[in-house]
């Protein structure tokens, strides 16, 4: 299998090698990623390009790309969804169908539906007929790049694997598709460890009880509640003649353990869900744990999740230089950087979650909740990770998706979530709600079936649109 137009890029890339070169990549874990790979890529091949971060390619942003000063502009981990915005400035430049000027794309998102010039290389796994959202990401799009370059490229498939992680593309459980084709290079080349795991969070950093009471795709008499969960535990080790610690983490229990735990804790949520989502309830529990070989165990870089929440801890805020130099390598000072900006992440979340609970009238609406909140209170950058963890509180519905709404400087910023089980048992697409409202009312959004956002200009008449298109 190879991507269609990569061996095209490659020798655009190669045409290119003395030429001006201009590289835009996206500003998440994914495009952080894809731009380390792109970095030492072009480090290994000799040649110099300048590189930027990029939020959004729109209308207005678009203005900012000095299209004429560069013969080879490539965008990763973003592009693919705008060609035709692409296709209207080249054509103002009077570049469109140049020799000398390029456009390389290494993206994942859903192409918009164009005829695409010559001069514009759009690689998109969508071209092949491979599922973008769950088979391969921006820096896998960016790895194929690199190792079609050269075969010996492949100690860079760890990012690749992160930057999936971070897109959450291993929502299933486990990555599959090429994915586990870029999985089985970085394997090869030492730097990832893959196994059989329970799907809790925090496993290097958290005590295990801690894990279990962050796991929100169930909602059962654990949630919220330490001494159940240590009950729950000690139970588990009378029962099969255990010692599994409470406050040890989850990395340190057994496999056998972790085996007998997943199918306790599978028991005891088949009894709080639907009949006909029980048969989506393992593959909530029950997954594949990816962690970096060369990090230390207990560090929150270990374990590929823990990490992506760390680059979210920047990213999140703006700050991409932290994560960039953690990923080359740079750690001392960068390592304290990002330290405290976990810290103050983490503390974020939690005050916002906790002014929700205080505050915030979550409404209840026929297949969706939503609810409202000051911009003053929560930082845009982070209303689709509390969004999601507010499936902790009791007056949200576990069983219904939510949207989270802010004011913003040209309108509202939209967040909408939905628990992994709910996605699965009830195939809910929010990024096809959330962008058919959102262009109802002049705005854009779109994302993840389970994961999504918006900006809209005006919210009258918004949520109406979201709960047509659910029902
Ligand atoms: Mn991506």
């Amino acid at each position: 299998m190879e991507l269609l137009n990569l061996r095209k890029a490659v020798k655009t890339l190669r045409k290119n090698k003395n030429s001006n070169i201009l590289i835009y990549t996206h500003i998440d874990t994914d495009g952080i990623n894809s731009r380390v790979i792109l970095e030492e890529l072009f480090n290994r091949l000799n040649i110099n390009g300048e590189f930027r971060f990029l939020k959004q390619l729109t209308v207005n942003s678009i203005e900012d790309i000095p299209f004429k000063d560069y013969e080879l502009i490539i965008f990763a981990d973003l592009g693919s969804g705008q060609i035709n915005l692409l296709k209207e400035k080249m054509k103002e430049y009077n570049i469109l169908n140049s020799k000398n000027h390029n456009v390389i794309i290494l993206d994942h998102h859903i192409p918009s539906k164009e005829k695409v010039p010559e001069n514009i290389i759009n690689v998109n796994p969508w071209n092949n007929n491979i599922d973008g959202g769950k088979e391969i990401c921006g820096a896998g799009v960016s790895y194929l790049f690199a190792r079609m370059c050269n075969p010996r490229n492949i100690d860079l498939a760890k990012y690749a694997i992160l930057g999936a992680v971070g897109d959450i593309q291993n929502l299933e459980g486990s990555l599959e598709g090429i994915n586990k084709m870029i999985l089985k290079d970085a394997k090869d080349a030492g730097d990832i460890l893959a196994f059989p795991d329970l799907q809790f969070y925090g496993k290097h950093t958290k005590p295990l009880f801690a894990s279990i009471k962050y796991f929100t795709d169930v909602r059962t008499d654990l949630m919220n509640n330490d001494s159940r969960i240590i009950n729950f535990i000690n139970n588990i080790n009378k029962k099969y003649d255990l010692e599994i610690v409470p406050k040890e983490c989850l990395h340190e229990l057994s496999f056998n353990e972790k085996r007998i735990l997943g199918s306790e804790f599978l028991s005891k949520c088949n009894r709080y869900v639907p009949i006909n989502w029980t048969k989506f309830l393992p593959k909530v529990i029950f997954g594949e744990s990816y962690e970096f070989k060369g990090e230390g165990i207990k560090t929150p870089f270990r374990n590929l999740e823990e990490f992506s929440t760390c680059i979210n801890a920047c990213s999140r805020y703006e700050d991409y230089e932290t994560p960039l130099n953690i990923l080359r390598g740079n750690r001392d000072k960068y390592y304290d950087r990002m330290m405290s900006r976990l810290r103050a992440h983490k503390r974020n979340i939690s005050k916002a979650l906790q002014y929700i609970r205080d505050n915030v009238e979550i409404v209840q609406r026929d297949r969706f909740q939503y609810f409202e909140m000051d911009n003053k209170i929560i930082n845009g950058g982070i209303l689709g990770i509390v969004a999601g963890m507010c499936y902790s509180i009791e007056e949200v519905d576990w069983k219904k998706p939510i949207f989270a709404i802010t004011e913003n400087d040209s309108g509202y910023k939209v967040s909408a979530r939905c628990p992994k089980l709910l996605s699965f048992a009830e195939d809910i697409n929010l990024a096809d709600a959330i962008s058919y409202a959102s262009s109802k009312v002049g705005g854009s959004g779109g994302g993840h079936k389970f994961a999504c956002g918006a900006f809209i200009p005006d919210k009258k008449g918004f949520i109406d649109y979201i709960g047509n298109r659910l029902k």
